[in-house]
C-alpha cells in the first residue's frame, strides 16, 4: 500500500501536484484552511487540471488540519510566508520520521519549517514549471520546467521518486539543493524587483542592461561571502538569458503587485540583504532597491516585510 501524499495548500502549485499524483492512481489528500474552505472544495467535487486546453476534474479527499489521520508525507504548497504557521498546524500529526517537500520560493521559510518539526525529515525543492489558477479548485499548467528536490543534511533520495516519475513530474534529485536555491534567489532578485519598479515585463529589462548588470556584480559577490561561489558562476549571463526566454512574461513578483496580492519579498530580497548584513557586506544597489521596492509596496498598500 502506498504511503498517502498529503497536499497542504490548495493553490497552484499544490494543485499542480495533487492532480498529477492522484492520475497516476496514488493516494492524495488535500488540507484546506478550515471547515468553510472544506465545504466549498466538497461542492465543487475536486480539483481541475487544465493541460494544453483539456479540462479534468480528480475527486481528491479534502480534510482540514484538525483531521486526526497521521501524516508521513507532506507536500507543503503554501506560499513562503505561511509556511511556518501552516507546518505549526498540523505538527502534531507527524508521524516518527515523517518527510515534508518544501515547494517554497526563496530562503528562509525552510530553515523556519525544520525548526519547527525537528522530527521529520525536510526536504527543500526548487521549481521552475509554471502554473496559474483561472478560478477556484482549478489551476492552469502554464509552463513545463522540472524541480529540484534534496536534503542538505542527508544525500540519500528518498524511495518515492520513482512515484513522481509514475506521475510525469520531471525532477531531479540534487546532492546541492542550497546552491540551486541561493541561484534562484540571486536570479529573481536581479529581475523581480526591478520588473515591479519600472512596471514592465521581463523583457522591458533589456533597457536597463546597466541596473542589472550592477545588481549582478552584488549578488555574484554575496553569493561567494556565503559560501555559494558555483551558484555565482555566470550569474549576469544566465539572467541576460532568463530576461530575453521570458521577455513577454510578467514576473511572478509583478503579477502579485498588479493583483493587490503579498509577495515573498522577505523570503528574496529581505533575505539576500540580511545574508549580506550579517557578513557586513556593504551592498549599496541591492540595499536600495530592497527600500525603492519596500516604498513602492508600502505606497501600494501592501506588506513590505
Ligand atoms: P498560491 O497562493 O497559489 O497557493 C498557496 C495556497 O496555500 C493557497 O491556496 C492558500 O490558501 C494555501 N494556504 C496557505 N496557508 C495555508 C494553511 N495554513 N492551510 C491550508 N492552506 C493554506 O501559491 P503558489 O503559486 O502555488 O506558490 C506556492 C510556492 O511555490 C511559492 O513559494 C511560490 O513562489 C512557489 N512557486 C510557484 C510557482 C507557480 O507557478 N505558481 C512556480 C515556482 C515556484
Ligand atoms: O522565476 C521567475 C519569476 O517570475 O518568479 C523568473 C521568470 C525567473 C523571473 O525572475
Amino acid at each position: 500500500m502506498s504511503t498517502t501524499w498529503h497536499v497542504l495548500g490548495a493553490g497552484s502549485l499544490g494543485t499542480l501536484w495533487a492532480t498529477r499524483l492522484a492520475r497516476a492512481g496514488l493516494p492524495v489528500r488535500l488540507i484546506l484552511r478550515d471547515p468553510a474552505r472544506l465545504r466549498a472544495y466538497q461542492a465543487a467535487g475536486g480539483l481541475t487540471l487544465v493541460e494544453q486546453g483539456q479540462s479534468s476534474l480528480l475527486a481528491i479527499p479534502g480534510e482540514t488540519s484538525t483531521s486526526s489521520a497521521p501524516i508521513q508525507r507532506l507536500l507543503l504548497a503554501c506560499k513562503a510566508y505561511d509556511a511556518e504557521a501552516a507546518v505549526a498546524s498540523i505538527a502534531p500529526r507527524l508521524e516518527p520520521g515523517a518527510e515534508l517537500i518544501l515547494l517554497q520560493n526563496g530562503l528562509g521559510s525552510q530553515d523556519a519549517v525544520a525548526a519547527r518539526v525537528p522530527q521529520a525529515r525536510c526536504i527543500a525543492a526548487s521549481s521552475t514549471e509554471g502554473a496559474f489558477r483561472d478560478g477556484d479548485w482549478r489551476v492552469v499548467f502554464a509552463g513545463h520546467g522540472y524541480t529540484w528536490l534534496g536534503d542538505s543534511g542527508h544525500p540519500t533520495p528518498p524511495i518515492w521518486l520513482d512515484e513522481l516519475a509514475a506521475s510525469g513530474i520531471p525532477h531531479e534529485w540534487s546532492t546541492q539543493i542550497l546552491t540551486r536555491l541561493w541561484r534562484k534567489l540571486a536570479l529573481n532578485c536581479a529581475i523581480n524587483p526591478l520588473t515591479v519598479l519600472h512596471d514592465c515585463r521581463n523583457g522591458g529589462l533589456q533597457q536597463h542592461h546597466c541596473e542589472v548588470a550592477t545588481l549582478c556584480a552584488e549578488l555574484s559577490e554575496l553569493l561567494q561571502c556565503c559560501g555559494q561561489p558555483a551558484a555565482a558562476e555566470n550569474l549576469q549571463q544566465e539572467v541576460e538569458r532568463v530576461i530575453l526566454a521570458t521577455a513577454a512574461n510578467y514576473s511572478s513578483m509583478h503579477q502579485d503587485v498588479s493583483n493587490g496580492r503579498r509577495t515573498e519579498i522577505s523570503y528574496l530580497l529581505g533575505y539576500a540583504c540580511e545574508a549580506a548584513a550579517r557578513h557586513r557586506l556593504q551592498l549599496p544597489h541591492l540595499q536600495q532597491l530592497q527600500q525603492r521596492l519596500v516604498n513602492q509596496l508600502q505606497q501600494r498598500g501592501l506588506p513590505s516585510a
